[in-house]
């Protein structure tokens, strides 16, 4: 045998080949920072221009209207190409600016390229241009928190995900300090435009920003940003302009190849049910998308279950000659009663394990827990606004919250013009579980929005399918079925007779492939007793033939699962091809935008459910899409969130497949394998299957 040397660790370290697999980059990062993107038509010539047009309609809330009157007017501006200008225009396109850009709200695969592509282009305008990024989100520009972005430091970022450039927050400058510290940062950096990048909640300040530092010549430009896919911008008529938010494709994707993962898993061992919560704080576009991705057993969407009536109540109130207002909207226990029939359909079928798929925002859509929401969200901010100390840090611990919910209880029964909070919501609110009391009393952040994302929804919801179904075990309507053909080789093997013990066994030994147990027949002794009841053992002291046992035990089930939460990490996902490109053209549009004086417009791409040839870059007003919400118990104007629309074709698609993906019914499952994300190559797809559908619903005139 040859001798082995025993090699030092420093020289290994030394190594070629060591050296090249403990590296920080690989060849997959190296292949996308140098990869050059597309860009769209108008972007090939030297010049952009911007053309209003009246083609799209708004209906504008008067209180917009009266707080940002500088920009109401605003309209939808298309972006042209120009390969030559008059020398002012062609000055003025490429004067010597300085712009600043900003994230805002949580990270989405792509930032990094809306970066690049505004970097870039002001750069070929005027290599002068200075673009600077905040740190750290809004905060940066409060606390003049910036660096001079370079092209080592963009190319270092090109096609990666996440927001690791400049970081991200969530802070919102919504007070006249913040706004004023907001506007000595502009001045110090002598800003042209100003840049934001974010979801609904950012684009709103932006609009602010834009009325505010307008007098200032600061130009603000918004970026449609949010994994949550709930920035899609329509006109009043209807017609689309902004189809989906950047960040929401690669999200999709990545929690589609996990939870396509356990699909393989669970349909292999067959012994688990997992319940994955996905992102989405309230709207449901991410799971519907995993579920068009994967074909999971079973998707709850939470759009969905806000519009379901109640049939069989509605029936019982019109036959007493009554109105019954709780059979509108989807109870908790009503929902998990629907989760549970499915587990036993497929159960029945020999199918005791699956994969659903729950929005992180599910609770938003069930009734009771809404109420509940926005009672303590007016609380927490009623305590906020009258007190010293914020209603946290005066109740840090869950037992103290109670106690003062016990109290506006009493206050309530003292006084009878106080309705926030009465005995019955505080008696409801004692018999939810503890760790799901303290997420409702969690901390809101600075928009005022509900913590979903570290609420354990599922656990709840969980909590309560399982209750059930130990009621329907003990009932006998929770079983596995046995094949036939199983049972009849177990028997056989033993050399009993399977038509002797089949119709003593099963309810249905007649038809069917697969046999359910009698509902009676719920433990050895309740077997036995049947046996002996039909004269196939002699007494109660009698064993049960094994193999008979046998098939009783598996027929047994025990619903055993596996939480997964997918979020953060597909929010951190290197972006699909279709985000790349996406993002990259967006920050050619943010540029085009500055260049030509624009602002308070949401850079955006109409199209983006058409072939790359025919996206066109454009400007969308952001003030006339703002209305009056709820916030902190407040209304305050905010850009209108879009949930999961229950006519849209994808949705009606995926509701038309639901029965299907179920497979409750002998046979193989229906999961689709979407693979990895890739980055180049003819397999990667070009878009969401949502915005696929939709625009197949659309026949183009
Ligand atoms: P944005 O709307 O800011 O893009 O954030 C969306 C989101 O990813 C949600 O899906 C999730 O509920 C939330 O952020 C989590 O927030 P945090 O990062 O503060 O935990």
């Amino acid at each position: 045998m040859a001798k082995k040397k025993i090699v030092a660790l420093n020289e290994i370290l030394t190594l070629p080949q060591i050296k090249r697999v403990m590296d920080d980059s690989n060849a997959e990062m190296i292949d996308r920072t140098k990869y050059a993107l597309p860009r769209c038509g108008v972007f090939s010539h030297a010049y952009t221009v911007l053309e209003e047009t009246d083609e799209y309609r708004f209906e504008l809330d008067p209180e917009a209207a009266k707080q940002l009157p500088s920009i109401i007017n605003n309209k939808v501006q298309l972006i042209k190409g120009l390969d030559s200008a008059e020398a002012d225009a062609a000055e003025r396109y490429g004067k010597l600016r300085n712009i600043g850009i900003v994230f805002s709200g949580g990270p989405a695969p792509g930032g990094h390229n809306v970066i690049a592509g505004l970097y870039d282009a002001a750069k070929q305008a005027n290599p002068q241009t200075r673009v600077f990024g905040f740190l750290v989100g809004p905060d940066g520009i409060i606390e003049s928190e910036a660096v001079e972005l370079t092209d080592q430091l963009v190319d270092r970022y090109r096609n990666l995900g996440g927001f690791t450039m400049i970081k991200t927050g969530r802070t919102k400058i919504d007070t006249s300090e913040k706004m004023e510290l907001s506007r000595e940062t502009c001045r110090r950096l002598q800003l042209d435009a100003l840049v934001v990048v974010g979801g609904d909640d950012s684009n709103t300040n932006a609009a602010f920003l834009a009325q505010e530092l307008r007098k200032d010549g600061v130009q603000i430009i918004g970026v449609p940003k949010t994994i949550d896919g709930d920035i899609q911008v329509r006109d009043a008529d209807g017609k689309v302009l902004c189809a989906m938010s950047f960040g929401f494709h690669t999200a999709a994707r990545a929690f589609a190849g996990s939870i396509s993962n356990l699909c393989t898993d669970s349909s292999s061992d067959i012994k688990y049910w997992h319940i994955c919560k996905v992102m989405g704080r309230v709207a449901s576009h991410l799971a519907l998308e995993v579920a068009l991705q994967t074909h999971a057993n079973m998707t709850l969407i939470g759009e969905d279950l806000a519009d379901y009536v109640d049939q069989d109540r509605l029936q019982k109130a019109m036959e007493a000659n009554s109105t019954d207002y709780h059979a509108y909207g989807m109870t908790l226990r009503h929902l998990s009663r629907m989760i549970c029939d499915s587990i036993v359909r497929r159960a029945a079928v020999g199918k005791n394990y699956g994969v659903i798929v729950i929005p992180e925002g599910v609770l938003e859509f069930i009734n009771e827990i809404q109420v509940f929401i926005l009672k303590l969200n007016t609380i927490i901010a009623d305590y906020n606004h009258t007190h010293d100390r914020d209603f946290h840090s005066a109740f840090s611990r869950l037992e103290e919250k109670l106690e003062y919910l016990r109290r506006l209880a009493q206050r309530s029964r003292d006084d009878s013009s106080f309705k926030l909070w009465n005995s019955r919501d505080d008696d409801l609110f004692n018999d939810i579980p503890a760790f799901f009391q303290e997420g409702l009393l969690m901390e809101r952040d600075s928009h005022g929005n509900f913590p979903f994302s570290q609420v354990e929804t599922e656990k709840v919801l969980l909590g309560l399918v399982q209750d059930y179904l130990n009621i329907l075990k003990e009932q006998g309507r929770y079983k596995i079925g046995i094949s036939r053909d199983y049972f009849t080789k177990t028997l056989k093997k033993a050399e009993l007779d399977p038509d002797l013990f089949g119709p003593v066994l099963f309810k249905n030994y007649g038809d069917g492939e697969f046999l359910m147990v009698k509902p009676n027949i719920i433990s050895i002794k309740t077997l036995n007793q049947a046996l002996q009841n039909s004269e196939l053992i002699a007494s109660s002291d009698s064993a049960v033939p094994a193999p008979v046992e046998k098939i009783f035990k598996k027929s047994m089930p025990s619903f055993k699962t596996q939480i997964h939460f997918y979020g953060y990490d597909g929010r951190g996902n290197d972006p699909t091809r279709f985000d790349c490109i996406y993002t990259y053209n967006l920050g050619l549009t943010v540029f085009s935008l500055i260049a030509n004086g624009a602002t308070g417009q949401m850079a955006a791409i109409k199209n983006l459910e058409k072939d790359f040839a025919k996206w066109e870059p454009i400007g969308i007003p952001i003030a006339p899409l703002m209305h009056l919400e709820e916030r902190k118990s407040k209304l305050a104007l905010v850009i209108e969130k879009s949930i999961v629309d229950v006519n849209s074709i994808a949705f009606r698609v995926f509701k038309a497949h639901s029965e299907k993906w179920l497979a409750a019914v002998p046979g193989d499952d229906h999961y689709r394998r979407p693979g990895p994300i890739r980055f180049t190559g003819s397999s990667e797809e070009e878009r969401p299957i949502t915005l696929e559908l939709n625009a197949a619903g659309t026949i183009e005139e």
